[in-house]
């Protein structure tokens, strides 16, 4: 019985892995822009098993006439060329302007979901970075491993009977009663016949062991960093390294020398204090080497941080590194006066309280501020102020919500938020116990760099993987790139960031001057979350939390 099971569940994941992937806990990529002339919000939910399907939901509030919408999966290796024809979306009953399509994704790999919305003779496209991977083994359900183990044995005897017939009654004319030779030769098939199936099942359960292994070992898994504090005269420094052991997955080897830009940052690095996640930190830090990233810590209080570092690779391949940090009691905090080393101009830290309902303890300097929870308003440094916009307090596990935050300055009015880091605003969501990290934006979860990368290649026609320069020479060509954005002044470096429009969200009527940012999400699982946002009004970075409980 288990051989069979074990046989059918072979036949069931047979499949190619070239392993590369993304975010932790939240797989699904929310997409917010524009489709041609017409507001779009996509959700695609990957398959965690490959080949696999991708729920793909598409909205279109704007609901126009006479349209086509249609889908296919594009992988950065294959090229538009070496893509399959697209299918069409199906409108959701009873639901305006939604559309559904469960697409095939037959192979891992950076890939996205091209959507194409047709109307008359105009076509317009848009593409939204997805990363197929394996993340899961899918266990066969009891019922199929019995009915398919039962039609097994069946086969077997099956052949068992044919091979002893074949070499018995097969001989023998029509009506003529079988002699002891032939009942003898019948015995004789039996065995054979049997040792043959036993053989031919036990090369089958050896191959399948064989691709479930290696299956296991393409299971995807974020790169787990070393992460440490480094006191010197120069100041406190954080230190990211990663083990070349973790690079390899399954037969490939990831590389950490093709990272591309991503918001004119090689990598986002946050620091969240363990437990209460009252302590935030988004840094920004240099690469030392492939392996080595150093970032100038800010004065945090002591404790066990999560570090989930987000980067991109130019195949478009975006992904996040995990790992754990310990800011020692001792840690010697300077004034800024004597430090020598400065923060990197994007990076930002916040100290909030432990709980929306929790009062004012004192602590070390004036950047305490109070969380939030959906519906409220609460401080932010420096006078201004932040309200998560909520019709509910009740959100769901998998819907998709806009998360609408308004901002406001000393005065209270309506505050004026200019681009951060190339957005309106940055977000990150995490669950209390660790296992859920997603960094937001406006526009969705999806990474623009990853965006851009996949974009790139499309139009250059380009497939497989030949032609890349060596890794030393692309560190140096992005060093070279960073280290000039990070010269240029912030405004020009942020209409840069900003420049090609593709992230920029349509005027808002409601809030002219941008006093809203909004971020497209749908929790991946209920329990406790909390939300950090991150904003520029008046040259500062402001950061906000806000707890929020979700249900399953
Ligand atoms: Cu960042």
């Amino acid at each position: 019985m288990k051989i069979f099971r074990d046989y059918i569940k072979f036949c069931l994941l047979v499949g190619l892995w070239l392993g590369i992937s993304s975010h932790v806990g939240s797989p699904g990529v929310i997409y917010e822009g524009m489709l041609g002339p017409y507001r779009v919000m996509a959700n695609v939910n990957p398959p965690d098993v490959i080949p696999g399907i991708a729920l793909v939901t598409v909205i279109l509030p704007d609901n126009p006439d006479g349209i086509s919408l249609e889908a296919k999966p594009v992988y950065w290796s294959a090229g538009l060329s070496g893509t399959p024809i697209s299918d069409p979306l199906i409108p959701v009953e009873g639901e305006i302007g939604k559309y559904e399509l469960e697409l095939w994704f037959m192979g891992a790999g950076a890939s996205s979901v091209q959507l194409i919305l047709s109307q008359g003779d105009r076509v317009f496209e848009t593409t939204i970075p997805v990363m197929a991977l394996p993340t899961a083994q899918k266990d066969m359900p009891v019922n199929l491993g019995l009915i398919l183990s039962a039609l097994g044995l069946f086969l077997v005897i099956l052949m068992v009977t044919i091979i002893a017939s074949a070499m018995s009654d097969s001989l023998r004319s029509p009506g003529v009663p079988r002699e002891k030779s032939g009942n003898a030769r019948k015995t004789k098939g039996v065995v054979i016949g049997t040792i043959c199936m036993l053989l031919i099942l036990w090369g089958g359960k050896s191959w399948w062991d064989n691709e479930a292994d290696s299956y296991l070992k393409n299971i995807y898994k974020p790169i787990a960093g070393n992460a440490w504090v480094e006191s010197s005269d120069q100041g406190n420094f954080l230190e990211l390294t990663i083990d070349k052991e973790q690079l390899q997955w399954g037969s490939t080897v990831r590389k950490m020398s093709y990272i591309v830009p991503d918001h004119g940052k090689l990598m986002h690095l946050f620091l969240i204090r363990k437990d209460d996640l009252d302590v935030f930190a988004h840094l920004h830090p240099q690469r030392i080497d492939s392996l080595h990233f150093r970032s100038v810590l800010p004065d945090l209080p002591a404790g066990d941080y999560h570090v989930f570092a987000d980067f991109t690779r130019f195949t478009g391949f975006s992904e996040t590194i995990v790992s754990d940090l310990t800011i020692p009691e001792n840690t010697p905090f300077r004034l800024i006066s004597e430090r020598n080393a400065s923060l990197d101009r994007d990076d930002s830290f916040l100290i909030s309280s432990k709980t929306s309902s929790q009062t004012t303890p004192n602590l070390l300097d004036a950047d305490f501020l109070l969380c939030g929870k959906p519906g409220m308003r609460i401080d932010l440094a420096g006078g201004y102020g932040a309200m998560w916009q909520s019709e509910t307090e009740d959100y769901k596990a998998g819907k998709l919500y806009s998360l609408d935050f308004e901002l406001f300055d000393p005065e209270g009015n309506p505050a004026n938020l200019e681009p951060y880091l190339g957005m309106m605003g940055h977000a990150v969501a995490m669950k209390y116990d660790g296992s859920v990290y997603i960094h937001l934006h406006p526009t969705g979860n999806y990474s623009m760099g990853s965006q851009e990368m996949l974009l790139e290649r499309f139009a250059s026609g380009k497939t497989g993987f030949g032609q890349l320069p060596t890794g030393m020479t692309f560190m140096d060509s992005v060093d070279q790139v960073i280290s000039w954005m990070d010269q240029l002044p912030i405004a020009e470096r942020d209409s840069l960031l900003m420049g090609n429009g593709m992230h920029n969200m349509p005027e808002d009527p409601e809030h002219e001057g941008h006093q809203m940012v909004s971020f497209p999400y749908a929790f991946p699982e209920g329990g406790d979350f909390r939300v950090w946002i991150q904003v520029k009004i008046d040259g500062q970075i402001l950061n906000g939390a806000f707890d929020v409980a979700v249900s399953d």
